[in-house]
C-alpha cells in the first residue's frame, strides 16, 4: 500500500516507522528492531494501576468518533470480577471519509498488537479480538499474518514473554454494516448475532462482549498506547492541546491539492490543515465549508474554520473531531447534493431496530432527494430540520444523531443554497395548475 508523501509539518508518532514510499507492512523483525515491544515488555513490570494512571495522564481520547478519555474507561473494568475480562478492537471505520485505521493495519499491525497486549495487562484481560470491517480483506490478512508472527515468537499465546500471564488475540470479520461500528452493536456480531446496538448503560466496561466487562477502543486509540508507555503520558499530553492529548491521524479528502492521511499533533489550526498539510484548496477556488470529522459531523462554514482541530474547540464551535475525517468543500460544491447523498447513506445503514432512526432517516432520504431534485418546497427545509430536531437523543444507539446532526447543521447554515434550488428549478418546472373542481 501506498503512502502519501509525509508533510514538515507532520509529528509523527504512530507512523513514526513509516518509510515514503513503504508498501509492504513493518513486520515483527523490523517492529523488534526498533523497540518494537518494548512498552509490553514495561507494562508486564508495571502494576496494572501504573499503566491506567500513565494513560489518564496522556489525556488520550478515544479516536473512534465520541473521544472518551481512555484512561478513565479502563479504569471502570472491575478487575476483581470473576468473569473474564475482554479486549475488543474497533477496526470497523465505516465512517464515509475515513480511511486513517487502514493505514495502521496495513503499516505496523504489530502496533495494535502491542496496545492490545498494554490494555490486556492493565484491565486483567486473557483475549481479545480485532473486529475488521470485510471490506477490509487486505487488511485482515495482515492482521493474521502478524497474529501469528507474535504467536510464533512468544508475544501472544499462554505465557506472553515468560511472564506466566496468558493473552491471545485473533481478528474477527464484519460483513459490511455501519452500524456494526456502533460499539454494542459491534458486540452482537461478534458474538454471532445480528448487529443490533443494545441499550447502554450497562456499558461494555461493566457488560460488553458475552455479558463480560470489556474495553472496545479504536485501532488508533490501542496504537497510541505502546509511545504512552515508553515516552510516558506526560510527554504524550504535552504533544497537543490541555485534556486533548497527542497527536491524531488525519483523513484530508475533498477538494484538495494533497489529500491524504496525515499524522498532527492535536489543536493544529483547521486552516493551516487545510492550506499548508493538505496544499490548499483544488484549482485555486475558495473554501465554502468543512466537514471536520465524518459524515456525521455538523459542517463548518468558511469563515467557522479558523480554530484549533481538537476535541474540545470543535465542540464550542458546535461540531466534533469525531473519527477525524477532514472532507473540504470549495465554492462550486453543491451542498444540497451533498446531504441528499449523506441522507440516502444513513437511511441504508439504519439498522430499523428502533423507529425514530429507521423511519426519521428513511424520511430524511425522501426529502432531501425531493429538495435536490428541485421540486421540493419551502416547508420541506423546515421539516428537514425539525425531523432532525425529533431525532436527536431518541434514538437506541448514535447513528439517528449521526444523521440528524448533519440534517440541522446543513439547512441551518446554508439555507439560502437549500432556497435557490427551489427556485432554480421553478424556472424550468412551472408549479402544476390546479384544475378547476367543475
Ligand atoms: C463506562 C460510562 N463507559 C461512556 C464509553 C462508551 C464508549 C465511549 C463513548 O460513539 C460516536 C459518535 C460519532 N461508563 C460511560 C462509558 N462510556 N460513558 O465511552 O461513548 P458515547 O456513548 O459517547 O459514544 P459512542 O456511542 O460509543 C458514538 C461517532 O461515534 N461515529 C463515528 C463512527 C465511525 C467510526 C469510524 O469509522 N472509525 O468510529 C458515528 O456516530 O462521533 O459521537 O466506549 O462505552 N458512564
Amino acid at each position: 500500500m501506498l503512502l502519501n508523501e509525509p508533510h514538515p509539518l507532520e509529528v509523527k508518532v504512530l507512523t513514526r516507522r513509516y518509510k515514503y514510499p513503504q508498501q509492504d507492512p513493518i513486520w515483527l523483525e523490523q517492529y523488534v528492531a526498533d523497540e518494537g515491544y518494548d512498552a509490553i515488555r514495561k507494562a508486564l513490570t508495571m502494576q496494572p494501576e501504573e499503566i491506567i494512571d500513565e494513560v489518564k495522564k496522556s489525556s488520550l481520547r478515544g479516536r473512534g468518533g465520541a473521544g472518551f478519555p481512555t484512561g478513565l474507561k479502563w479504569s471502570f473494568v472491575d478487575r476483581k470480577s470473576p468473569k473474564p475480562k475482554y479486549i475488543v478492537v474497533n477496526g470497523d471505520e465505516g465512517e464515509p471519509g475515513t480511511c486513517k485505521d487502514r493505514i495502521i493495519m496495513g503499516h505496523e499491525p504489530h502496533r495494535l498488537i502491542e496496545g492490545c497486549l498494554v490494555a490486556g495487562r492493565a484491565i486483567g484481560s486473557n483475549r481479545g479480538w480485532v473486529y475488521i470491517r470485510g471490506e477490509y480483506r487486505e487488511y485482515i490478512d495482515i492482521m493474521d499474518r502478524a497474529i501469528q508472527e507474535a504467536y510464533d515468537k512468544g508475544y501472544l499465546g499462554d505465557n506472553v514473554l515468560g511472564s506466566g500471564w496468558a493473552f491471545h488475540l485473533s481478528t474477527h470479520t464484519g460483513a459490511g454494516s455501519y452500524e456494526c461500528g456502533e460499539e454494542s452493536a459491534l458486540l452482537e456480531s461478534l458474538e454471532g448475532k445480528r448487529g443490533n446496538p443494545r441499550l447502554k448503560p450497562p456499558f461494555p466496561a461493566t457488560s460488553g462482549a458475552f455479558q463480560a466487562p470489556t474495553i472496545v477502543n479504536n485501532v488508533e486509540t490501542y496504537s497510541a498506547v505502546p509511545e504512552i508507555i515508553l515516552k510516558g503520558g506526560e510527554w504524550f499530553a504535552g504533544l497537543g492541546t490541555p485534556r486533548n492529548g497527542g497527536t491524531r491521524l488525519v483523513c484530508l479528502s475533498g477538494h484538495l491539492n494533497r489529500p491524504g492521511v496525515y499524522e498532527v499533533p492535536l489543536g493544529m489550526n483547521m486552516m493551516t490543515l487545510i492550506n499548508e498539510v493538505g496544499g490548499g484548496v483544488w484549482k485555486g477556488r475558495k473554501l465554502k465549508a468543512v466537514i471536520p470529522g465524518g459524515s456525521s459531523s455538523p459542517i463548518l462554514r468558511a469563515d467557522e474554520c479558523d480554530i484549533p482541530a481538537d476535541y474540545d474547540s470543535l465542540a464550542k464551535a458546535g461540531s466534533m473531531l469525531g473519527s477525524g475525517a477532514t472532507v473540504v468543500l470549495d465554492e462550486t460544491a453543491d451542498i444540497v447534493k451533498v446531504l441528499a447523498r449523506l441522507m440516502a447513506f444513513y437511511a441504508h445503514e439504519s439498522c430499523g431496530w428502533c423507529i425514530p432512526c429507521r423511519e426519521g432517516t428513511t424520511w430524511l432520504k425522501k426529502i432531501m432527494a425531493r429538495l435536490d431534485e428541485g421540486v421540493g418546497t419551502k416547508r420541506d427545509i423546515d421539516m428537514v430540520d425539525q425531523l432532525a430536531q425529533g431525532m436527536m437523543g431518541r434514538t437506541f444507539c448514535a447513528l439517528g444523531d449521526a444523521a440528524a446532526m448533519p440534517a440541522m447543521s446543513y439547512v441551518r447554515k446554508f439555507r439560502e443554497e437549500f432556497e435557490a434550488k427551489i427556485q432554480s428549478a421553478q424556472v424550468f418546472m412551472p408549479a402544476p395548475q390546479t384544475q378547476p373542481l367543475v
